[in-house]
């Protein structure tokens, strides 16, 4: 039992008695701030031993958390959290922070429904400063805070801690350009452990790993002395060395790094666990003025051998057993991505014109045996949804048959680049949207509850969502031979098999017609079928003869599928989209186009709001889309 920590890091679990001892007396980061360097470590050992337990339990982003607990402690014996401001990007990570910021005792509801968050949200404490759950913002929020602190003529220190995987994102450029020439105090804090989800892509990335392997963090006189001596060896790269006594610290202004001609002073590579120099270096960097990146090396999972070693996998988990590494829940059904990756290698293997893109989720979105069978032809840009979608219009325009796969929160990211570069010229291009509806524990920050109106909206897209796991299949089909922008929207979680007998043809525009009866009739767009269809049965049941229709299309709906459904006294549709600009508000229009009034209309969507964490069936309840409310409602419907 006691194996599962790694070599320094391991703790005796032997002593049950001393778990915790620094933990439990740890509430604030004053509080931390009376320990000297070796209760620091003993309570970087205590935090590891806590994360592994509590996410073995609720799941979570195990991996990165545990790869920050040093540089987290240190960042809070140096700086004074709430007065100093700690953005964090993405915010996955803030595990540590949380746990010294006062919510220790609340991680058995971590991302459970009305639980401790997963990400920082300022509703839970005032140490998080700026919510987060999407990559790449924590420079521009930083600066933000840098300038407003300006310009109020306040002092304190603004922190941006962000990964290298979140460094692929343009929004982090952008930045840092803007940041650079601005005279004003910033810290970023370059957390690189060479992992996005997976490994990182990309030229930076490159650039990072060459910095690692040279030592231009210097902390001694000798140091410094044995790299000129060594100046030689590294050849003309260096074109300028400034040695600088600022307090302990010496750093190197080392032009042909990108941070420097960006405009910033770059310290580093530091070893991130070292918490004795990770103090001195942050206690120094306070002492300096303008903007600085220190960048630190860490590990992904340090200290948690699985998560070492599979640090994809213990990124986000579901909850495990420590021993093994397993996960609990054994998966019974392939999921959507699943079915879409062995679908789309099945096209691709008979178009050699199809090319697969993804913004750093090869996994998540099911490409790894296509990846891995057509290396050339899947590629990942890094976290960046914006080029993404604009690259695969190049490939698009070049004939190619680009799928974009993407979650459909961080599809919201690209609206400009699918409307301006890809629809404005109706390139015929296949988005696969992945995470659509409720996601679960992750809340409010990556439902996928918008994108049918965000799309909806731009004229030559065409948005299909399939009932089941065989739909699906025939839905890639369809889009591969379609000619123009075409997205499919399923959401996470196992494929669904409900009505699978039902596989009519697919015609653009047209729903399905699954039982034509009388009265009233269920619409169901894609992942509301089950729910729906379950509704109709009781119905059923209860001798009524109901109409039940399966939507497939959110834009364009056609004519033939108005004139089926306004024979009915009531329409029931549901999605799992926000009701503004959702499928049943483009089915409501397209019959107003065709001069088609419905009699009775009423949709179950969600409302104008964000919709926080839980599991699925606990938000459907909450917002009374679940089959049980559902029923209810229409009874109600009926009866008056
Ligand atoms: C816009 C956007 N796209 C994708 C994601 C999914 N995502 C969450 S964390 C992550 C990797 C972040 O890597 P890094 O910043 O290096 O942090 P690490 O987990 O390695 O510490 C990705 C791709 C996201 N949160 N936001």
């Amino acid at each position: 039992m006691s194996l599962w920590l790694t070599n320094v890091y391991l703790v005796d679990f032997s002593k049950e008695d001393d778990f915790l001892s620094y933990l439990d007396k740890i509430n604030t980061p004053a509080d931390l701030k009376k320990l000297d360097i070796n209760s620091l470590n003993e309570l970087a050992v205590e935090i590891r031993k806590f994360l592994i337990q509590k996410i073995s339990q609720t799941g979570g982003h195990l991996a990165s958390n545990l790869g920050v607990v040093e540089l987290t402690i240190a960042l809070h014996y140096v700086f004074d959290s709430p007065i100093d401001k700690f953005i964090f990007d993405v915010g996955h990570q803030t595990y540590t922070h949380k746990i010294l910021t006062g919510r220790k005792n609340q991680f058995d509801s971590l991302r459970q429904y009305k639980g401790l968050s997963g990400f920082p949200k300022s509703r839970e404490s005032i140490h998080d400063a700026f919510n987060v759950g999407h990559s790449s913002t924590s420079i521009s929020a930083a600066l933000g805070f840098c300038i407003s602190r300006d310009l109020n003529d306040e002092n304190y220190h603004v922190v941006a801690i962000i990964g290298d995987g979140a460094m692929t994102g343009g929004l982090a450029y952008e930045a840092l350009n803007n940041a650079g020439k601005k005279n004003t105090n910033i810290i970023v804090i370059l957390n690189d452990n060479q992992m996005s989800i997976s490994e990182n892509v990309g030229a930076l990335s490159k650039h990072l790993s060459d910095l690692r392997t040279q030592p231009l963090y210097l902390n001694t006189k000798e140091d410094l002395n044995n790299l000129l001596e060594k100046i030689p060896l590294l050849g003309g790269n260096i074109k300028k060395i400034i040695g600088k006594t600022t307090g302990s610290i010496k750093y190197f202004i080392y032009p042909d790094i990108i941070f420097e001609q960006l405009g910033f002073k770059y310290i580093g590579p530091i070893d991130g666990h070292n918490i004795e120099k990770l103090i001195q270096v942050l206690n120094t960097t306070k002492k300096i003025s303008g903007p600085i990146l220190i960048h630190v090396k860490t590990v992904k999972g340090k200290g948690y051998e699985k998560a070492e070693n599979e640090p994809t996998k213990f990124h986000g988990t579901e909850a495990f057993d420590i021993d093994t590494g397993l996960t609990l829940q054994t998966k019974i059904w392939d999921s959507y991505s699943d079915v879409f990756g062995k679908a789309i290698l099945k096209l691709a293997d008979e178009n050699k014109k199809i090319i697969a893109i993804t913004a750093a989720m090869p996994n998540g979105t099911g490409l790894s045996a296509f990846q891995k069978k057509y290396p050339k032809r899947v590629i990942d840009v890094g976290i960046a949804e914006e080029h993404a979608v604009t690259f695969a219009a190049g490939l698009a325009k070049n004939n190619f048959i680009p799928i974009v796969a993407i979650y459909s929160s961080f599809l919201q990211r690209a609206y400009d680049q699918i409307l301006h570069d890809v629809c404005l010229q109706n390139l015929h291009m296949i988005f696969a949207i992945d995470r659509c509806g409720i996601v679960g524990n992750d809340g409010e920050t990556h439902q996928g509850l918008f994108d049918i109106s965000f799309l909806s909206h731009i004229p030559n897209m065409t948005i299909m969502s399939p009932k089941n796991k065989f739909e699906l299949i025939n839905m890639l089909e369809f889009a591969v031979k379609h000619n123009g922008p075409i997205a499919i929207r399923y959401p996470r979680g196992s494929a669904s098999r409900v009505l699978r007998d039902f596989n009519e043809k697919i015609i653009l525009g047209r729903a399905e017609i699954i039982h034509s009866g009388e009265k009233f009739v269920f619409v169901a767009f894609g992942s509301m079928t089950d729910e729906m269809f379950e509704v109709f049965e009781r119905f059923q049941n209860e001798n009524y003869n109901p109409g039940f229709v399966n939507a497939r299309f959110a834009k364009p709906i056609d004519k033939e599928t108005i004139l089926e459904l306004c024979k009915y006294d009531y329409i029931f549709c549901a999605e799992e989209n926000v009701r503004i600009g959702g499928f049943a508000q483009n089915l409501f229009d397209a019959a107003k186009n065709f001069n088609i009034k419905f009699k009775n209309f009423y949709s179950f969507a969600f409302p104008d709001e964000f919709v926080e964490q839980g599991t699925r069936l606990e938000l459907l309840r909450q917002y009374k889309m679940d089959p049980q409310s559902i029923y209810d409602k229409i009874i109600e419907i009926l009866e008056t």
